[in-house]
């Protein structure tokens, strides 16, 4: 049985990419909706409504369980998801929240993403529940998604934005950047060069994907080592865009695309 992962459009490739790299033996199923992303902009209730719709689709596929690449969706709807879900859930945000508390010496925790994901507070709750004595530092780059997407990895446009948002009075109040984003990873080399390199970056992507192999190898559902993986992706408009974006997330080519209705 496959991995289930899912997004709100291309972002949670590198979730993908991490898990390739990770568990090379894992079948995986990526589904995008791409017609309707941006889901940062929306709703409470669609928010909700949509992810059940995409876990539904995949849990018809048969996936041994579920992750939640993005982090819109996972503030928002994981625990719907998790009660309706027969089959483990994780989500990027636990993954990362985890991950930080363990990396952090100072207790000052800084967390970057999208206007929705930060609004939501939803890592700072995560964070708070693992130690309530940690101080969690929160700044939205919403410029970030469209730079990474348009491939201005290391472009200046890109590093003056960055010195914008991340300006020396957050920097100097953490010590661990959590990249709340699905995207924030690709331009990981710039943000280091911009915070200095003794900050901890943690990179959910790698995170999951770390928590990935611990719950298959606990619960043994792991695919036998050698095993030729299959990898499948969904995604709801045509998928000409999600094509060439996605082959620079993913780090590779991406075959078996195909378009589906929900
Ligand atoms: N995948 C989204 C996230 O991780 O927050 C970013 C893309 C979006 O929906 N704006």
């Amino acid at each position: 049985h496959p991995i289930g992962v899912f997004d709100s459009g291309v972002g949670g490739l590198t979730v993908v990419r991490a898990l390739m790299d990770r568990l090379p033996f894992e079948n995986i199923i990526y589904f995008g909706d791409t017609a309707r992303v941006p889901y940062g902009v929306k709703s409470v209730a669609t928010i909700e409504h949509f992810t059940q719709q995409i876990a539904d689709f995949l849990l018809k596929q048969q996936v041994k369980m579920l992750i939640i690449a993005c982090n819109t969706m996972a503030a928002v709807a994981a625990d719907k998801v998790r009660a309706a879900s027969p089959v483990p859930v994780l989500d990027v945000i636990e993954a990362g929240a985890k991950h930080a508390t363990s990396v952090t010496r100072s207790g000052g925790i800084g967390v970057i993403g999208t206007p929705a994901t930060i609004n939501s507070n939803a890592y700072a709750r995560a964070i708070h529940q693992l130690d309530p004595s940690f101080r969690v530092y929160s700044q939205a780059c919403p410029l970030f998604v469209p730079l990474v997407e348009e491939g201005w990895l290391d472009h200046p446009v890109t590093r003056l934005t960055a010195q914008e948002y991340l300006k020396p009075v957050f920097v100097e109040s953490i010590d661990t950047l959590v990249l709340g984003c699905t995207h924030y990873p690709l331009i990981k080399p710039l943000l280091l060069d911009v915070v200095g390199n003794r900050m901890q970056l943690v990179d959910s992507a790698l995170s999951i994907a770390d928590q990935t192999a611990e719950l298959l190898k606990k619960q043994g559902l792991s695919n036998p080592a050698h095993s030729v993986p299959d990898y499948r992706y969904y995604v709801t408009d045509l998928p000409v865009r999600f094509q060439a974006v996605g082959e620079r997330f993913l780090g590779r080519s991406l075959n078996h695309l195909e378009r589906v209705s929900l």
